[in-house]
């Protein structure tokens, strides 16, 4: 693996690469993609560049939520294959010197999972009850549930467990679930919930992950006694885009952020500690401020947590630079490198949000009768978005398929949709299965190229065939190309451990054009419509928009890498 400079751990610059494993590539035509597809095509992303591999849960699950529901946490799901897979994945990975870390649901696990249907089958108040948040209901015979709390998803959060059991139970017993009814969440007072976690961690470290990525960081623990709450559930979802960054603090309700949980990651840290070879741990902590993010890692607890606030940004120059500077300030108070992310499977592909004149808005999902995003505009701005996010010190996430500038799938039909969202908002909400697409990777081939019989689990775009991999591959101008080269740059230039000073670029308007220094190198990025020159006898190492190279300038939406050297 990459030798990083003496002492300095890999995953302060590293560039992860997520791998969401249904849609990534399938080996056996069933249509779904799996972990010896994902082997199969690891050679792209040790092509592409990357450091490390995050793996979307891939554990035996009845997919109520696309495998973040678990219902066994030390297993491979049969559809994606097997722990021999998976132990062949990591071996090839880290032959190619590709780091792997895998996802961890702590917060809930599937109704499957044998934990809760042995707490089903138990009686109130038993042992096993008391791994999940089982309470009475409220008002006469406890017909309400215990609280007014919504599910992330739609709906309330709470379920009756007659309505599972078939068994009346005195006081009107309900389970708490923040996401699906079919994922209760765990109770992390409980002292065996945490032991059993950790169990869960070492069997993954001594199987050799690198890491894990733990969902929903900010949610495992509770304020005591589960008070009303009246802020609704949209505050929740990763804060909504409302609050400017820099703001106060935000409360989130009694579900998330909780004091608590930072003793979780506390513990987690030195088990990690207690392996070879700079193990970590990235937080899904959906927290706002970057102030309150930050706490998430410090120096004792994870490594890194997942920029939010940076992925939900307007395309502006003014909101740009100042969620730039007030993570790399909130995460530099802490000693924590600040990652950036421009997409993932839970958020409309940035292709396509960035295709909409109002950039603020980041809807869940699109469908056929939206308004549609203007995919050229969407194309040329996550290009430039791309050298953005790769000149920025720290360490940056990529989402599978951005590497080939994939829009999301704004027409798919509904009746294929699978998100639980869409089903829990009575259909208000498309959810996120337009980001899940299954990837192209041969134009002529039936389903791209995605698996040796054309099935696909979703449908794909015809428009895709155009951005499928191999296409790419024989294209310079390509977006696969213009990210191996930011990644390759990136990497000789340091970037990644570098540090951001921000410039004026001398004619431009300061409005509409972010320009900083990263080492020797002049990062401009131009949102506004006034093009700017590139400096005199200054060479351009990248440039998002192969007509602004040659003209030397930085027109609108589009961004340059200069050499300063
Ligand atoms: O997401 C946590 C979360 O807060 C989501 O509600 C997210 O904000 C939302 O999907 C955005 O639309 C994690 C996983 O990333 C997600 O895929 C899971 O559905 C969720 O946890 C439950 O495990």
């Amino acid at each position: 693996m990459r030798p990083g400079p003496e002492g300095v751990p890999w995953w302060r610059d590293a560039v992860i690469y997520q791998v969401y494993p249904k849609s990534f590539a399938d080996s056996d035509g069933d249509g779904v993609g799996d972990l010896p597809g994902i082997v199969a095509r690891l050679d792209h992303l040790a092509w592409l560049g990357v450091d490390a591999v995050w793996l979307s849960p891939f554990y035996p699950s009845p997919q109520a939520d696309g495998g973040y529901d678990v219902a066994d946490y030390c297993g491979v799901d049969p559809a994606l294959g097997t722990l021999a897979d998976l132990d062949e994945l990591l071996t090839r990975a880290h032959g190619l010197g590709l780091r792997v870390l895998v996802d961890l649901v702590p917060n809930h696990t599937s109704d499957e999972h044998p934990w809760f249907r042995a707490a089903l089958a138990a009686p109130t108040g038993s042992a096993e009850r008391g791994l999940y948040l089982f309470r009475p209901g409220s008002g006469p015979g406890g017909q309400d549930p215990p609280n007014n709390w919504q599910s992330i998803f739609g709906g309330p959060a709470w379920s009756r467990v007659d309505a599972l059991t078939g068994r009346v139970e005195d006081g009107g017993q309900w389970y708490l679930h923040t996401f699906d009814a079919r994922q209760p969440d765990l109770d992390w007072e409980s002292p065996l919930v945490r032991e059993r976690f950790e169990d869960v961690l070492r069997f993954w470290l001594e199987r050799g992950v690198d890491g894990f990525r733990v969902d929903v960081a900010h949610g495992l623990v509770k304020a005591e006694g589960l008070p009303d709450w009246d802020g609704g559930a949209t505050a929740m979802v990763m804060g909504g885009s409302a609050h400017a960054p820099g703001s106060d603090v935000v409360d989130l309700g009694p579900m998330f952020d909780q004091d608590g949980v930072h003793d979780i990651y506390r513990s987690w840290n030195r088990l990690l500690a207690t392996y070879p070879g700079d193990r970590a741990m990235v937080g899904e902590a959906c927290v706002e401020p970057a102030e309150r993010a930050a706490r998430y890692v410090r120096p004792d607890e994870m490594q890194q947590a997942f920029n939010f606030p940076f992925l939900q940004c307007r395309w502006d120059a003014e909101a740009l630079r100042r969620v730039v500077t007030v993570s790399l300030e909130a995460d530099g108070a802490v000693g924590a490198p600040t990652t950036w992310v421009l997409s993932n499977h839970d958020v409309v592909r940035h292709a396509s949000l960035l295709g909409w004149v109002d950039t603020g808005r980041s809807p869940n999902g699109i469908g056929a009768d939206d308004p549609q995003p203007d995919a050229a505009l969407g194309l040329r701005r996550a290009r430039a978005a791309a050298l953005l996010l790769l000149a920025l010190p720290g360490s940056a996430y990529l989402y599978q398929g951005e590497e080939l500038g994939l829009p999301e799938h704004t027409t798919l039909p509904d009746d294929v949709r699978q998100d639980p969202m869409w089903f829990r908002s009575g259909g208000t909400e498309r959810g996120r299965d337009g980001c899940r697409v299954p990837l192209p990777w041969q134009a002529d081939r039936p389903g791209f190229g995605f698996g040796p019989t054309g099935r696909t689990w979703l449908p794909q775009p015809p428009e895709w065939a155009a951005l499928a991999a191999d296409v790419q591959r024989d294209d310079p101008g390509s977006v696969l190309w213009l990210y191996r080269d930011a990644i390759g740059r990136r990497r000789s230039r340091g970037l990644g451990s570098g540090w951001l000073e921000w410039v004026r670029v001398d004619d431009a308007d300061p409005s509409g054009v972010l320009a900083f220094r990263n080492r020797d190198v002049l990062v401009v990025v131009n949102v506004g419509d006034a093009p700017v020159a590139v400096p005199d006898g200054r060479r351009v190492l990248l440039h998002s928009d192969p007509a602004g190279a040659a003209a030397g300038v930085v027109g609108a939406d589009s961004a340059a890498w200069v050499d300063m050297a």
